[in-house]
């Protein structure tokens, strides 16, 4: 019992001292994860779902994470019947919404990676909002089968 509430405490202390203030921040973060890439690959992406639960509209505007040189917003656009991404400077989450970011739209890049990301691994990824707050997010390595809107052929 006692080391369950040791445990605990430390959880909460670590959450705390990472985090700007999540409370605050009202944005809840669900289902983050990062694209497993194969070893030599230097881009990936992470995804997830954002509840914007503050009563405000906010945006987020940036990302940092250890695993890569840079992370990126970026945003798919269709352009002469193909898909490409393209770096935003934000994304808008407002009030009472949830904004997903998926493969296929919305993700945060992760540019430059120091290391393979292989699944069963977990990426850490610090969001940036636009009031200067900032939330730690983790998130499991998973294979997913990358191009969106059946685009992707699988080799038998
Ligand atoms: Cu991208």
């Amino acid at each position: 019992m006692k080391r369950v509430a040791t445990i605990l405490g430390s959880v909460v202390f670590l959450g705390a001292a990472v985090n700007a203030g999540p409370a605050a921040n009202g944005v809840e973060v669900r289902d983050a994860y990062a694209r497993a890439v194969p070893p030599g690959q230097s881009n990936s992406a992470m995804f997830m779902q954002l509840t914007n639960d503050s009563g405000t509209d906010r945006a987020l505007v940036g990302a940092e994470s250890p695993v890569c040189k840079a992370a990126e917003l970026h945003t798919h656009i269709h352009q002469g019947g193909m898909m490409m991404m393209r770096r935003i400077d934000r994304i808008d989450l407002p009030a009472g919404k949830t904004v997903a970011l998926q493969p296929g739209g919305l993700h945060v890049m992760l540019i430059g990676l120091k290391q393979p990301l292989v699944p069963g691994e977990s990426v850490d990824l610090t969001l940036i909002f636009a009031d200067g707050s900032r939330q730690l997010v983790k998130g499991p390595v998973r294979s997913i089968g990358m191009p969106p809107m059946g685009g992707f052929h699988e080799p038998h």
